[in-house]
């Protein structure tokens, strides 16, 4: 017989769910019960999150996870993007909604932050990769701020749901790890870099990892979602990436994954971080993963290009359904253009099939003449900025890599997986689409001793029970040496 199901709350950066999870007969199964939008708004000038839109869908999702698995669960974990943050006045109030990590607060300041601390010193501190929205920037676009200034605490996004689920307060460490203020070989704060940037880490409950308690749900919570207490929450790798690679079904370690949905992070896993020159200049990041693991990637732009297109389509009418753009685009001519999907010209929303017509005329390259030919812009891009990342993960770490993992929503994109595949030239496996939940569940389950081992004997578990596909690598390599070769100068290799 088995107990009642775990749930894991997965928040992405375009939709939240909740799914159940249930450990039977050596794998692990998964559904899910509720999903909803993650609509941020524009408000007063700044683009924020919709929190409290969030949080009640994590209410009715709870709710949904108590109606399938009669009023009992075995636990919650909860995973969101990382970096971003809700702060708390001195009686635990939020003060504001959270800025959203697109919001243009943070621009021109790295700037200012070099002149504090040299990027070279912040790497070899921190070994995190420069992205203008990391928590540091955030934190000093925002100082002098009447709200920071009121702040007596800084809960993650993650944390901060678990805050209001429980009433306790952590701060858990794989996310904490996106804020740039940990030092990843003492898996603890930095203290020198908060010095120096003025930042006070007293506004940081103290850390906790994946599989350490966050607390019961509140009887408050219980009482709206009809689930029946006690309901332990476990902090999980609260940061989505770090649930979808504890979610990659790797057999062995000789492995790079891709973790694809906004963001495409690519990378590999080690014990220990990288932090030579040579590697941030490669802008590579070592965050912290489950098991004392390093996550060692670079953030690639993502299905973020094709949803901002598919958005603004929608809004000028004409096709935009993804499935038949998608058809059309595997018939388009490969490799006619191509953009660097690591530039973070493209980070801010908004005129997204432009401004790639734009790279491509600054790089002197045709311009896509309709939608079909932008799309496969887009997937032919984001498998050259693959195929660097894997290489260069590979060449700095010097970890062998024999195979290719997709996991997350892009495991769908067969297209994108087999392009992927060629562009390595490496085979491809594609799937879970839901690592980040399995992972989540995963790392729960372990902690409340219905699995056991390390993460091979998790990953084990996800071989045994998810569907996964198989994409040989074909073509021609020089091919996509050569269109790397066009918009080489930003790139790694
Ligand atoms: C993916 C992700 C990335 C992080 C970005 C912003 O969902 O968590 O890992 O760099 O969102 O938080």
């Amino acid at each position: 017989p088995t107990g009642p199901p775990f749930a894991a709350v997965d928040l992405g950066a375009s939709s939240g769910r909740v799914m159940l999870g249930s450990l039977a007969d050596g794998g692990l199964s998964l559904r899910e019960v509720h999903r909803f939008p993650n609509r941020p708004v524009r408000a007063g000038g700044t683009l924020h999150w919709d929190i409290l839109a969030l949080y009640q869908g994590v209410l009715d999702g709870l709710r949904a996870a108590g109606r399938a698995a009669g009023g009992r669960l075995a636990g919650v974990g909860i995973d969101s993007w990382a970096v971003d943050y809700g702060l708390l006045d001195g009686s635990g109030g939020l003060l504001g909604n959270p800025v959203h990590y697109r919001d243009a607060r943070t621009d021109g300041v790295g700037e200012r932050v070099a002149e504090l601390l040299s990027p070279a010193e912040l790497y070899a501190a921190t070994g995190l990769q420069y992205l203008p929205f990391n928590t540091v920037y955030q934190l000093v676009a925002a100082q002098g701020s009447p709200q920071l200034s009121a702040a007596r605490r800084l809960l993650l996004i993650p944390d901060l749901m678990a805050y209001w689920l429980t009433g306790e307060q952590g701060t858990e460490l794989t996310n904490a790890s996106t804020t740039q203020l940990i030092d990843p070989r003492t898996r603890d704060w930095s203290s020198g870099v908060a010095r120096t940037l003025g930042i006070d880490l007293g506004l940081f409950p103290p850390l906790r990892g994946p599989g350490d308690p966050a607390g019961r749900l509140l009887p408050e919570v219980l009482a709206e979602t009809g689930l029946t207490g006690p309901v332990p929450v476990t902090a999980v790798g609260s940061h989505d990436t770090a649930s979808a690679v504890a979610g990659v079904p790797a057999a062995d370690e000789r492995f790079a994954y891709i973790a694809t949905g906004t963001w495409s992070l690519a990378g590999v896993e080690l014990d220990a971080p990288v932090l030579g020159e040579e590697s941030r200049r490669a802008n590579f990041t070592n965050e912290l993963g489950v098991d004392g693991t390093v996550r060692y990637l670079r953030n690639i732009m993502g299905l973020w290009l094709l949803q901002e297109c598919l958005r603004e389509w929608a809004a000028d009418g004409g096709p935009s359904e993804l499935g038949p753009l998608l058809a059309a685009a595997g018939r388009a001519t490969p490799l006619r253009s191509v953009v660097d999907a690591g530039d973070p010209e493209f980070i801010a929303p908004g005129r997204m099939p432009e401004r790639i017509a734009a790279a491509c005329r600054r790089t002197g390259q045709p311009e896509p003449r309709d939608r079909a030919e932008t799309v496969r812009c887009v997937l032919d891009s984001l498998a050259l900025a693959h195929r660097a990342a894997v290489f260069d993960a590979r060449r700095l770490s010097g970890r062998v890599v024999d195979t290719v993992h997709i996991v997350g929503g892009g495991a769908h994109n067969e297209l994108l997986c087999q392009l992927t595949a060629d562009a390595c030239g490496l085979p491809v496996v594609a799937g879970p689409a839901e690592a980040a939940a399995l992972g989540n569940v995963l790392v729960q389950a372990r902690a409340a001793g219905a699995v056991t081992g390390g993460l091979a004997e998790l990953r084990a578990l996800l071989r045994a029970s998810q569907r996964l596909r198989r994409h040989e690598p074909s073509g021609d390599q020089a091919a996509w040496a050569e269109a790397a070769a066009r918009i080489a100068g930003r790139e790694g290799s």
